[in-house]
Formats: C-alpha cells, sequence, structure tokens
C-alpha cells in the first residue's frame, strides 16, 4: 500500500520537479531485478506482525544483497575524482606530424569525457589537499578510443615504474595508523623523498601553489612523458602534450586551503559541477611541443626523462585546438567511478616512447581494472565503451554483456570468411613504430638521467617573489609535521642543493641550521643502490635563467568570469549600490551571492524582499573571490549585531583578495584590519567604478598585500 501511495503523490507533482531526482523513473513502478511489480518496500515478510523475518523473502534479500555490493575498490591512487563530458576540436590540421584523424580533421566534434583526482586521498578526503591534480582525458575518436592520462604538473616524481608502490606507499598513511589522510607532510614520505632525489622536481612543484588549485577549471595539464607522433610517411616526431586553461592557473593560499577543506571539502568538485551547471564551461586549448627525431640527443636533460620538463622557451607550445566541458555526468558511479582509463589507450598517429615510467604504466592501468571493475570486460561499461564498432575473438568472462553470434573466436578462419578481418596500415591498421634497439639487457637507470637538481632550481628561480615565499612554507609546513630530525636535516640539506636562499629561509622556520654535510651518503645507508655516488648533488647545469610560463604571475588575468563575489547586506542595504555592482558583475558571468544575517529574504532600501544565497553562519569567506559591500547605514548596524562579519572580512583581507565597499559599507571595513590598508592597497575599492572591482577580482588577488596580510591574526 505504502508503495502506491507514494507514487499516487508523486504524480501530482510537476515533471520538472521530479526531472532531476529521478529522470528514468518518472511514471514507472517499482519492480524487482526481474521486473516483477512491487507492493510493499517497507515491510519485511514475517510470521506474524511481531513474529521472525522468513528466509523466503526474496525481496528483501535481493535489495540487502545489492546493498552489500555496492562498493567497489576505490583507485589505489587518484581515487578522489570528479569528471565532465565534453568535446575536443581542432584548430589546424598537423597532418605532417600525425596521420590520427583527431589531429587532422578540423570538422570534427571528438566527444571526451574527463576526470580530475588528487593522489593520495581516499575517495571521502578533501578537494583540497596539497597534492598532484590528476588530469585524465578521454577521447572516443572515430580510429578507436585514446586516453591522455596526465596530471596537471609537467613532471612526475620518479624515473622508473619500479619504483611507483615505494612511493605511493610512502605518502599514503602510515600503515600502522592509518594516519595522515591526504597529506603528504609525515615522515615516511620525506624520508623517501630524501633518499630518491629524482622526486625533487615533483616536490618542489607541489610545494608550489600549483598544489593547492582555486579551481579544477584553473589547471593546465600535462602529458608528462614524451610520446611519439606518426604521420602517413611513417615518419616520428617526439611531442610533449599540454592543456593551457582558458581561465589562466590560480591557486589558493595555504591558509585557505586548510579552511576550505573544513568549511566545504568539496570545494573542487562543486565548482566544476556549478560552472558548467551555470552554462560556463571550462576550456583547454590543447598544444604540442613537437621536437624532429634528430633532435633526440640535442638537451642538457634527456627527453626520455619523466621527471624533465623541456622549457617552452627552448621548444615552443603549438596551440593545436581546444577542449570544452560542457555537461555534467548524469550518475556519479557509472561514469565517474565506473571510468577506467588506460595510457595503452591509443589510436594510429600517436606511439609511445622508452620512458621507462610510461612503459611500466601500460601495464599496470588494465591490471588495475581488474581490481577494481572485475571482469576483463570493463571496456563494454558504457563510459568504456568506444564509439566505433568492436569485433574480435576474446571471450566469454565476467560479466559479458554482449551476446557475441558465430561458430569461430579465433584467427586465421575460413568458417567466417577470415573475420574479422585484419586491417593494412592504409586501411587505418594500427602498427608500432619501428624504432631499432640493439643493446644488453641491463637492470639499470641511463647516466642521461642524473641531473635531479637543475630544473628544481630553474623552476625556483622563475617564480615571482609572492611564490618564493609559498614554497618556503610550504616546505616549513610539511617538514615541521615530520618528527625524525635526521630526515629533516636530510630534507633540508637537500634544498640547500636547489637554492641556497631558499634553504635558509626553510631552516629558519624550521629554527635549524642548515647542515654542512649529512650523516651517509644517500642510499649507502639503506642499500638502496648499487651506486651510491650516483644520486648525490652534481653540478647543477643552467641552460636557462628563468622561464616565464612556469609562474602564476605570467597568467591569464583578463577574466571574472564564474568567479563568486560574497555581497554582505544586512536589512536596508543600498538598492542602488547593490543593483549596480550586480548588473556589472552578471555581464562578465561573475556572481554576486547575497550573503545576509539569517536565511529566507533580506530586506533594501527600497523595501524589496531579496532571496538570500547564504545566511552569515553558514558560509566563510575562503568560499569566495572576492567580497563587495554596499552602502546603507541601517544595513552595516545590522551587521554589526553579528561578528562573523568581521571575521569574513579580515579573512578575504588576508587571502589577499579584492573588497570594494560603497557608501556606508565603508563603516564597516573600518570595524576589521582593512582599515590599515584602505588607503595604500589597489585591491581595496572605496565608491569606485564596478569596472574597477572588477579589474581587481580579475587579476586573482593582490599578492602585494600577502607579507602583511600573512601577520592579520584570523
Ligand atoms: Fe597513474 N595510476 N601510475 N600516473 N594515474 C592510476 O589506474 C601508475 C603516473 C594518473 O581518473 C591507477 O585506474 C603507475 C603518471 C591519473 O581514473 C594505477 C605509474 C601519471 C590517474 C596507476 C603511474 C599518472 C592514474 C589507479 C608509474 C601522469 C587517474 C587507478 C609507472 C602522467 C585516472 C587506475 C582516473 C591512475 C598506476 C604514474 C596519472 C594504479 C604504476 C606518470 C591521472 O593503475
Amino acid at each position: 500500500m505504502a508503495a502506491k501511495s507514494k507514487s499516487e503523490k508523486n504524480k501530482n507533482l510537476k515533471t520538472e520537479q521530479l526531472k532531476e531526482s529521478m529522470v528514468d523513473n518518472v511514471d514507472k513502478a517499482l519492480t524487482s531485478r526481474q521486473g516483477l511489480k512491487i507492493n510493499d518496500t517497507n515491510n519485511s515478510l514475517k510470521a506474524g506482525e511481531r513474529g521472525p523475518t522468513l528466509l523466503e523473502d526474496f525481496l528483501l534479500r535481493e535489495k540487502i544483497h545489492s546493498f552489500d555490493h555496492e562498493r567497489i575498490p576505490e583507485r589505489i591512487v587518484h581515487a578522489r575524482g570528479s569528471a565532465a563530458h565534453g568535446y575536443f576540436e581542432l584548430y589546424e590540421s598537423i597532418e605532417e606530424f600525425s596521420k590520427a584523424e583527431i589531429f587532422n580533421n578540423t570538422t570534427k566534434k571528438t566527444p571526451v569525457f574527463t576526470r580530475f583526482s588528487t593522489v593520495a586521498g581516499s575517495k571521502g578526503s578533501t578537494d583540497l589537499a596539497r597534492d598532484v591534480r590528476g588530469f585524465a582525458v578521454k577521447f572516443y575518436t572515430e580510429q578507436g578510443t585514446w586516453d591522455l592520462v596526465g596530471n596537471n604538473m609537467p613532471v612526475f616524481f620518479i624515473q622508473d615504474a619500479m619504483k611507483f608502490p615505494d612511493l605511493i606507499h610512502s605518502v599514503k598513511p602510515e600503515p600502522n595508523n592509518e594516519i595522515p589522510q591526504a597529506a603528504s607532510a609525515h615522515d615516511t614520505f620525506y624520508d623517501f623523498v630524501s633518499h630518491t632525489t629524482e622526486t625533487l622536481h615533483n616536490h618542489i612543484w607541489v610545494m608550489s601553489d600549483r598544489g593547492i588549485p582555486r579551481s579544477l577549471r584553473m589547471m593546465e595539464g600535462f602529458g608528462i612523458h614524451t610520446f611519439r607522433l606518426i604521420n602517413k610517411e611513417g615518419k616520428s616526431h617526439f611531442t610533449k602534450f599540454h592543456w593551457k586553461p582558458k581561465l589562466g592557473v590560480h591557486s589558493v593560499t595555504w591558509d585557505e586551503a586548510v579552511k576550505i577543506s573544513g568549511a566545504d571539502c568539496d570545494f573542487h568538485r562543486r565548482d566544476l559541477w556549478d560552472a558548467i551547471d551555470a552554462g560556463i564551461f571550462p576550456e583547454w586549448e590543447l598544444g604540442l611541443q613537437i621536437i624532429p627525431e634528430e633532435d633526440e640527443h640535442k638537451y642538457d636533460f634527456d627527453i626520455l626523462d619523466p621527471t624533465k620538463l623541456i622549457p617552452e622557451e627552448i621548444v615552443p607550445v603549438k596551440i593545436i585546438g581546444k577542449m570544452v566541458l560542457n555537461k555534467n555526468p548524469e550518475n556519479f558511479f557509472a561514469e565517474t567511478e565506473q571510468v577506467a582509463f588506460l595510457p595503452s589507450n591509443i589510436i594510429p598517429g600517436i606511439d609511445f616512447t622508452n620512458d621507462p615510467l610510461l612503459q611500466g604504466r601500460l601495464f599496470s592501468y588494465r591490471d588495475t581494472q581488474l581490481s577494481r571493475l572485475g571482469s576483463t570486460n570493463f571496456h563494454q561499461i558504457p563510459i568504456n565503451s568506444p564509439i566505433v564498432d568492436v569485433h574480435h575473438n576474446q571471450r566469454d568472462g565476467h560479466m559479458q554483456m554482449k551476446i557475441p553470434k558465430g561458430r569461430t573466436a579465433y584467427f586465421p578462419n575460413t568458417l567466417s570468411n577470415g573475420c574479422p578481418y585484419l586491417s593494412s596500415v592504409e586501411n587505418g591498421g594500427f602498427t608500432s613504430y619501428e624504432e631499432k634497439i640493439d643493446a644488453h639487457k641491463i637492470r639499470n637507470r641511463s647516466e642521461s638521467f642524473k641531473d635531479h637538481f637543475s630544473q628544481p632550481a630553474l623552476f625556483y628561480r622563475s617564480l615571482s617573489e609572492w611564490e618564493k615565499m609559498h614554497v618556503q612554507n610550504a616546505y616549513a609546513f610539511e617538514l615541521g609535521k615530520c618528527t625524525n630530525e635526521s630526515i629533516i636535516s636530510r630534507m633540508v640539506w637537500l634544498i640547500n642543493e636547489i637554492d641556497t636562499s631558499l634553504a635558509s629561509e626553510v631552516a629558519k622556520k624550521l629554527g635549524i641550521k642548515i647542515p654542512k654535510s649529512i650523516d651517509k651518503p644517500i642510499n649507502q645507508a639503506i642499500g638502496a643502490d648499487t651506486e651510491p655516488k650516483k644520486h648525490q648533488p652534481s653540478e647543477k647545469k643552467n641552460y636557462l635563467e628563468q622561464s616565464d610560463v612556469l609562474s602564476q604571475s605570467n597568467t591569464v588575468f583578463n577574466t571574472i568570469e564564474s568567479r563568486k563575489i560574497a555581497c554582505l547586506v544586512g536589512d536596508g542595504f543600498n538598492m542602488e549600490d547593490y543593483k549596480n555592482m550586480s548588473q556589472n558583475i552578471e555581464q562578465k558571468n561573475g556572481f554576486l551571492k547575497i550573503v545576509a544575517p539569517t536565511g529566507g529574504t533580506v530586506t533594501c532600501s527600497k523595501n524589496m524582499k531579496h532571496k538570500v544565497d547564504h545566511s552569515i553562519n553558514t558560509t566563510e569567506s575562503v568560499l569566495f573571490d572576492a567580497i563587495y559591500i554596499p552602502g546603507g547605514e541601517k544595513s552595516f548596524q545590522n551587521m554589526l549585531k553579528n561578528q562573523k562579519y568581521i571575521k569574513f572580512i579580515n579573512e578575504a583581507l588576508k587571502h589577499c583578495k579584492a573588497i570594494a565597499a560603497d557608501n556606508e559599507g565603508e563603516m564597516l571595513l573600518d570595524k576589521t584590519y582593512a582599515k590599515d590598508f584602505k588607503n595604500i592597497d589597489g585591491a581595496i575599492l572605496l565608491n569606485q567604478k564596478p569596472e574597477r572591482f572588477i579589474e581587481a577580482i580579475a587579476k586573482h588577488r593582490n599578492w602585494d598585500r600577502d607579507k602583511k596580510a600573512l601577520a592579520i591574526p584570523v
């Protein structure tokens, strides 16, 4: 009876209201998995009203059985993620380099599914952990599926797949007490890093602001490894893949990251979802660095070494197309959780190189899907299905979803006329690039992979002063969380080998001196390497004084698209001020959100009621990009009754955000630390035109405020 009355009630609701919550189920009867219509899903079958439940109750057993098996193993790394659908569009053909159709045909939109992730944390961990971010794109091309499974940093921690389990075991929660969650700031990670100097380059990127992005939509993406492009003539060029976000590369401060983790641990996930939902679709341009085969050995580093980037000043990035993400998934589990990326998914026109990290990945990803998705048939799951027809002789296995017809599942055959048949290269058949190899079988690392210090030094040199300060603070925070003195001391010694000014700042904050030497040569103490000297700091090369693109101070600063601005008001706020500002911000695709003393509505100076977006008690300034305070004496008095407004402003000030106030709005600022900044700070705007405020928001932060603002006690 209960189910019936529920559906009757539903019938009275408008279909639009139901759309979001039960789109597949509107006007449908509840059934069992066998299609049996159900008339009670609230009570189990019992022997009498107060009697025991009967084993016969197949409906109870089916429901509980399904529930018991709802979870699948989370990804070993990159467990926490969010994704969106979209498309890739080519600006210009690069036929001379690659025969891949996706790189030749400018008239086609190739569907994509892109998943962003953190690395270390579990599925339910915070989005704002200091970490590398995964940036994995599945291109559903007409030549088969191509997966570009990259990160938001251009280099990786290690050079050889053999070390990956060690790296991940060191950064994950420690095995004895499962602490800490989603954080690299602990002894085991720094034990590993301090003994594995190849990690230092990726590590300094993580210590920089790149480790705490403002938004997934404001991150670059990198394929990291050098790949090959193959043209119709079979000629190979080396290439590195880059994604450049249209919104620029922006980050939050560490203090914000910590607070966001408490205020909204879904901050990045929500931000991506909300932007797409609002029709503000994130875009990235795809760029390639292309290196002729002949130049393989031209550089001061090995292009097969995934801990090295190729500075864009040396090989420029050629922009060839763009990706737009324009649709949120319908179902998180079915799509975002079940999507299986495989670096081994390639198409004709693209090929691998001998990068030893990439080579190991070609095994790992398929292997891991068997544990996660439970079957070799995981490519039949809708999100993993290619858009082209699939014909092969592989058979059976768990969860075969198709009913293959016919007698043959082998090749060659005559019974099926030799089908499915082989394709020649001319007809799109894939062949591997015929690289010549003549070598001894050895278990060793190439000498050309040896330099672990020049590029972290280049990265640090290329940063602006405020970025450098953030890196110093990050190292000091992370090492400050370690308890083992010899690990801390070894790390500071290594940082000194990267950059002395950096090490002295870090040492000062840690309250220690930079060690003149370390106890034992790296690796010898732990017998990890047959040649301990090999990974000692060697002379740094200086092939480039600095690379401007490595600094976020040279990114895009001309848009406030999708930025969230808090409008602080109480009853009686000045309607003209509000209207003027909100129109200007909306015009630029920003969002002005009303933050009032309570939920419900708030009344303006014109006695009109406005819907409140957030009550001040349920939100935090770290969730916004900027603050606006319209005038109104009464509004000021009303806000003053709640000290949270003062904290809200002080925090935004500390995080270097733009703050604008009109008329009596200034009175609220005068109750905060902003009064010490207001006449000297370019991003505190009093009674100025909205355009000035919009410019200040587009600059993301006023980092000039940074040093002094850090001292604000909130
Ligand atoms: Fe991964 N990595 N990885 N990785 N990786 C996985 O595959 C692995 C590496 C990256 O959103 C796993 O399906 C090994 C580099 C991303 O679903 C696993 C090595 C880069 C994602 C795995 C690496 C990445 C993964 C876990 C060293 C940047 C998430 C679940 C040889 C270029 C994809 C899964 C998604 C996921 C193994 C190194 C990026 C265990 C063995 C380098 C973005 O198979």
